[in-house]
């Protein structure tokens, strides 16, 4: 299946989604999120494939949602027709790990988008933020509110109430990436961290996301007992047993996704 808006490639276990609207520095249209959320959804149920990329293109990741379709909606064609939120949980409610791999710009809904994935890896020129206040609104879709479980209050309102760009190095610092690479070296690097995901054993890694996710919806004590439970729960998988045979045997292990 080919979209529009987004390019699709099968690399082994990995889909590598590309934002393709390079005209709008893959301004975040209605028609690119339809086309993203349909490729997420077909990554997700295919079961030959255990991680996804996200990427854009080396000067934008992209530039935020599309600011000449928001620019005359009314308030009422906004709440009515929940504008913009269909396409966008997909990111968010996808349960196999999703790396993002910014390089550019990545403001607004794109620095959004890229929070809702579980990896951020970014090339040295990645320019992150929420630039919403200039342009007399404010972020919808997350940026206040993973932006300070993220980076914390004082950073999270810097961003939001001045519009200020974080540059890469910034960014690693604060905690918001995970890793800086050159920007030639981006989607190698991407690329090898999916690959290595994807060798594991598909519902170890799938758990261990659901419960990374949960740190942020529970208490401690909570969190720790919903963490005890999934691991319990991989002592019931063929791929533990063999992942500890193979140890003890002292040979990769052959998983096998159950
Ligand atoms: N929307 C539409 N077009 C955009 C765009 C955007 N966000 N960003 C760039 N473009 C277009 C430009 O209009 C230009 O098109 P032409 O004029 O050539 O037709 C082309 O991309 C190249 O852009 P520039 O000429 O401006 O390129 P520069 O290198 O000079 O500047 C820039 C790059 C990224 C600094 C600049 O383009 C810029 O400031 N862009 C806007 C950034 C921004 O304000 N982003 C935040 C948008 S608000 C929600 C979900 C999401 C959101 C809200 C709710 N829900 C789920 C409820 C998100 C809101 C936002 O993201």
């Amino acid at each position: 299946m080919t979209y529009k808006f987004v390019l699709f490639e099968k690399v082994g276990k990995v889909g590598i989604i590309t934002l393709n609207r390079p005209e709008a520095l893959n301004a975040l249209s209605e028609g690119l999120i339809q086309d993203l959320g349909e490729c997420l959804e077909r990554c997700e149920a295919d079961p030959t494939l255990h991680c996804i990329v996200l990427m854009g293109s080396e000067k934008a990741f992209a530039a935020g949602a599309d600011i000449k379709e928001m620019q005359s909606k009314t308030y009422m064609e906004a709440y009515m027709g929940d504008f913009i939120t269909k396409g966008w949980e997909k990111v968010s409610s996808c349960r196999k790990p999703i790396i993002a791999g910014v390089s550019g710009y990545a403001l607004g809904g794109g620095c959004e988008i890229a929070m809702m994935c579980d990896v951020i890896i970014a090339s040295e020129t990645a320019k992150f933020g929420q630039p919403e206040v200039s342009i007399g609104t404010m972020p919808g879709a997350g940026g206040t509110q993973r932006l300070t479980r993220s980076i914390g209050k004082s950073k999270a309102m810097d961003m939001c109430l001045t519009g200020r760009i974080m540059e890469a190095d910034e960014a690693e610092r604060a905690g918001l990436i995970s890793r800086v690479v050159p920007v030639d070296k981006l989607r190698e690097e991407v690329l090898l961290v999916a690959q290595k995901i994807a060798s594991y054993s598909l519902p170890d890694v799938m758990m261990i996301k659901e419960s990374v996710n949960r740190a942020f919806e529970t208490s401690l004590s909570e969190g720790l007992r919903f963490e005890r439970r999934l691991f319990h729960s991989t002592f019931a998988l063929e791929d533990q047993k063999e992942g500890m045979r193979a140890f003890l045997e002292k040979r990769p292990p052959v998983f096998k996704g159950k």
